[in-house]
């Protein structure tokens, strides 16, 4: 680490708890918190280092813990998702999961006494939450039609992984990558859709020919915040799509951002200002030094070229007389029988496997065609529909109020009640994503929606009310742009009239009644 760092790393409250104990050091700890409970762990290692190991108290339901996992390329197997299941059972009406924006899953509910036995089932079903929260690489997004799409240019399964193990040393905790000066986001696209939002991670790599060969273009410091938010920028790099220079691009960045990263200002830490204070070219020069050889130039133009598929409903696979649905969970919420069903369904009809997108919906993959029709006659398909109403469709929130102490209104239930009334009152066409946000913080990705949604607070009548600011323009796939506020302190009880005022004259929307 420079000397730089080292100065400036005294000055932040959060870089003096991580120089006093790292975060994975909690891991050593767990038996020891599950007999003395919560209420007794040391008050930095329970609200702050445990989420090093994925596992976060939640201070709006004390001692009911998330545990938000690691699932790369949203990727599982269903022997994997009942164990998740039979985990959040256990918790009765407290045990749930979310469905994440960055194509993850949340289990809710969970205690802190069981987690030693919750994390030898997860080791044992090959998965973990290590490293999935504060200041480290969050969930690696991939395609979430790796391998199933025929034309898909790369598939991302196996580099997603990768690039897992060796920031989490396959799981168990890597304290190479443990402190970090902020959170880190990285995604890898395979085909041509820009499926996993690039431009708003720290390092995304997107496919590209360079010389007639394929590979990746390398894009970073893309990323929000409550006080700025910026479309990741090229590298001027170009990387074949192998392990080993996938890997080796990661940790050449990674290393660099570790070892050089603002650490004084939490505010202004991530990767995109550590490139701005260093210029890019300089920047380069870093990785390529942290790499030990020459990086070649981008190649003139990536293959990200098509519209944003959203992958609901039925869609033939590369593999013939083989399909693949997606299912639309409203805003990604998944009761215990839900996940049990899910299970059912993968094992009966596919072939076990599960995978998830960051539009916080679900794909069941691999299912005959034959087996097509009564696949689609299945109860759970009422709920997750695969023809949802055009809002619902596209609804994505963050967790808000409800569990999130952070927020300044509650997300999850109003997202859904709006969307469900304005379809009730409009003829409205296909393709108008919302995305809701409980606060500045953006998780729920308001500015890459055509109406962006971020909770704030209002003064109305006099009182203090839940309110949001719209955000609109926010473009998706090729040419992907980041939408804009466009009016601020809308209290939610106004929203659903300016929103259709919205639909009717920009979207085409026309009400019921005049159909
Ligand atoms: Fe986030 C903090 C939930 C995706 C930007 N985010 C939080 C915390 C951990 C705050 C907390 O401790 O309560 C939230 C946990 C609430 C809970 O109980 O669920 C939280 N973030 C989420 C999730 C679950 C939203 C969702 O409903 O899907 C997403 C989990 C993804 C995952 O699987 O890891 C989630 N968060 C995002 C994204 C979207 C993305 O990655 O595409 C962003 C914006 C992109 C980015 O990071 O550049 C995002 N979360 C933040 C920030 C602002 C970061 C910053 O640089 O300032 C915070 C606050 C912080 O880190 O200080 C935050
Ligand atoms: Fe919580 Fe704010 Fe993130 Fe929503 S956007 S999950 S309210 S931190």
């Amino acid at each position: 680490m420079t000397s730089t760092a080292t100065s400036e790393k005294s000055k932040n409250k959060f870089e003096k708890f991580k120089a006093e104990k790292d975060g994975l050091a909690v891991k050593e700890e767990l038996e020891h918190f599950a007999q003395i409970g919560w209420e007794a762990v040391d008050q930095t290692d329970l609200e702050q280092r445990l989420k090093w190991l994925g596992i976060f108290y939640r201070p709006v339901t004390p001692g009911k813990f998330m545990l938000r996992m690691r699932t790369p390329n949203g990727v599982l197997t269903s022997p994997q998702l009942q164990v998740l299941a039979e985990i959040v059972q256990r918790y009765g009406d407290d045990g749930s999961a979310d469905i994440t924006t960055r194509q993850n899953i949340q289990l809710r509910g969970v205690r802190l006494e069981d987690i030693p036995e919750i994390f030898s089932r997860l080791h044992e079903a090959d998965m973990t939450s290590m490293q999935s929260g504060m200041d480290n690489v969050r969930n690696i997004t991939g395609s979430p039609m790796a391998g199933l799409d025929a034309e898909e240019l790369i598939d991302t399964r196996e580099l997603t992984q990768k690039v897992q193990d060796m920031i989490t040393n396959s799981g168990e905790g890597n304290p190479e990558f443990t402190n970090l000066p902020r959170k880190f986001n990285i995604a890898i696209e395979g085909g041509r859709d820009n499926s996993v939002h690039a431009e708003i991670n720290d390092i995304a790599l997107v496919p590209a020919y360079k010389d007639g060969e394929l590979g990746f273009n390398i894009l970073v410091g893309g990323f929000f915040s409550s006080k700025r938010c910026e479309a990741a920028i090229p590298l001027n790099a170009w990387v074949p799509p192998t392990e080993e220079a996938v890997v080796g691009i990661c940790r050449a960045i990674l290393e660099v951002y570790r070892d050089r990263g603002l650490r004084a200002n939490r505010q202004k830490s991530r990767l995109m200002w550590l490139i701005e204070s260093l210029g890019l070219d300089e920047f380069r020069k870093l990785v390529e030094e942290a790499l030990g050889y020459s990086l070649k130039t981008a190649a003139p133009e990536d293959e990200i070229d098509w519209d944003k598929r959203d992958h609901i409903g039925i869609h033939a696979q590369k593999q013939p007389g083989k399909y693949y649905v997606g299912l639309n969970v409203p805003v990604g919420k998944l009761a215990t029988d839900d996940l049990f069903d899910l299970v059912r369904l993968a094992d009966v009809y596919g072939e076990g496997k599960i995978r998830f997108t960051v539009e916080q919906n679900l794909i069941i993959p691999h299912i005959d065609e034959g087996n097509l029709e009564t696949f689609l006659s299945e109860p759970l398909l009422e709920k997750f529909s695969t023809n949802p109403a055009p809002l619902t469709r596209s609804l994505v929130s963050c967790t808000g109020a409800t569990f999130c102490n952070f927020a300044l209104v509650e997300t999850k239930q109003r997202a859904l009640a709006t969307a469900q009334q304005l379809e009730a009152e409009l003829n409205i066409p296909d393709g108008v994503r919302i995305h809701w946000t409980g606060c500045p913080n953006s998780c729920g990705q308001p500015q890459v929606a055509d109406f962006g949604l971020m909770g704030t607070k209002a003064r109305k009548d006099g009182q203090m009310v839940e309110a949001v600011d719209l955000f609109m323009g926010g473009k998706v796939g090729k040419d992907a742009q980041l939408g804009n506020r466009i009016q601020k302190s809308i209290p939610c009880e106004d929203l659903p009239d300016v929103l259709r005022q919205i639909l009717i004259d920009e979207f085409g929307a026309t009400p019921k009644e005049a159909a």
